[in-house]
């Protein structure tokens, strides 16, 4: 359902906004932007502008956190699935986006940034991860939702990512694409079950779409005109496609799955523009958006001490690990002694 065809070309008029003017020797700088212009990929080895790390560590910090973040909401709902089946995807799904956090983490090693800073910032609240994760999931209605909608939102996000200009990110994004589709397909086949069940199942599915709908059009970020990093991470190469083309493609995208589904999308404004070629869509609440980034959401505070929690838990594994590598180094030295 979701696929390579979503990589549609760059939004218009990339190139002619001025790469960032850097204080680096004019040669690693014109070898840089050369690279850039030509579509190459930038390597952990080459000479990068120091803005540049700093953006790819900004948003690959945000991004593995949010699947780290991600696990949580529906990680409870592991020991309440209504099936053997169920449950057992979702254990998949849930571990699948742990794998996603940890290429990620390691994508972020390759610029120079420890898993340790990382976490660090994460913990200390002062690392942002996607607001999405901020709102409960009630029901089980919800994860369906979350897979079709939440998933569905990232792999259209993240599609483009996979042509990146920073190498090890890019390459990343190739396999979390695919994981992320089977994600966005299990949640959508869950929830057309429910929709041939009851007149409950039926009104639990639609309840759960009118929650989620607007937050997951708040996903791919602030308005275009008040988005302080798009213009230079689309010049990188690092974002493809802006944060309202991508919102866009979404809403087209959703309108004819909801129809197969038989739900609503709760908003009145959204009708088919013959002109645009296009869904005009309503008002987002931008207000809600950023209180939640800033950590009032509703669950903004229970989430953080949940992983502050599960990473102190777990320190008794990593002293262990730690334990056994040195013993381990120790019985090599004598052994070579
Ligand atoms: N939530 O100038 P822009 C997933 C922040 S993965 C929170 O537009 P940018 C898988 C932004 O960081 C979902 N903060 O920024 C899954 C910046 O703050 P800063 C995550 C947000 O970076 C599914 C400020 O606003 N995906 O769901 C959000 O150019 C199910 C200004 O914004 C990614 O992270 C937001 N929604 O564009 C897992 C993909 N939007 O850093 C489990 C990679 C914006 O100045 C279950 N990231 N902000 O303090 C991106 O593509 C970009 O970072 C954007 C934002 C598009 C998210």
């Amino acid at each position: 359902m979701y696929t390579q065809s979503f990589n549609v070309p760059d939004t218009p008029g990339l190139r002619s906004v001025p790469l960032a003017p850097s204080t680096e020797s004019a040669e690693s700088q014109a070898r840089f932007d050369n690279k850039i212009d030509a579509d190459g990929k930038i390597e952990p080895q080459d000479w990068m502008p120091e803005a540049y790390r700093k953006t790819l560590v900004r948003q690959i910090s945000q991004h593995a956190h949010s699947e780290i973040v991600g696990m949580l909401p529906e990680g409870n709902w592991i020991s309440r699935a209504p099936s053997l089946k169920r449950k057992t995807i979702l254990i998949a799904k849930v571990q699948d986006e742990g794998g996603h956090g940890l290429y990620l983490y390691s994508a972020a090693e390759t610029l120079g940034t420890s898993r340790d800073q990382m976490l660090e910032g994460l913990h200390s609240g002062k690392a942002k991860y996607s607001s999405i994760f901020n709102y409960p999931t009630l029901n089980w209605a919800d994860l369906g939702v979350v897979g079709w909608l939440v998933d569905g939102a990232a792999i259209m996000n993240q599609i483009p990512l996979c042509r990146c200009s920073y190498g090890p990110y890019a390459r990343a994004m190739i396999r979390v694409c695919k994981e992320e589709s089977f994600h966005q397909r299990q949640g959508y086949e869950a929830l057309l079950v429910m929709m041939k069940g009851t007149v409950e199942q039926k009104a639990m599915v639609q309840d759960a779409v009118n929650r989620w709908w607007w937050k997951c059009l708040a996903m791919f970020g602030p308005p275009d005109a008040d988005s302080p990093h798009s213009a230079q991470a689309m010049r990188w190469g690092i974002k493809r496609i802006s944060n309202d083309d991508l919102r866009q493609k979404f809403v087209d995208a959703t309108v004819p799955q909801a129809k197969v589904l038989g739900v609503t999308l709760p908003d009145p404004d959204l009708k088919w523009n013959e002109e645009r070629q296009h869904h005009d869509y309503g008002q987002i609440d931008w207000d809600e958006f950023w209180s939640t980034v800033n950590g009032n959401g509703p669950c903004n505070k229970e989430r953080l001490a949940t992983r502050v929690k599960a990473h102190n838990d777990g320190q008794w594994v990593r002293d262990a690990a730690l334990a056994y590598s040195r013993k381990r180094q120790t019985q090599a030295i004598k052994e070579a002694a």
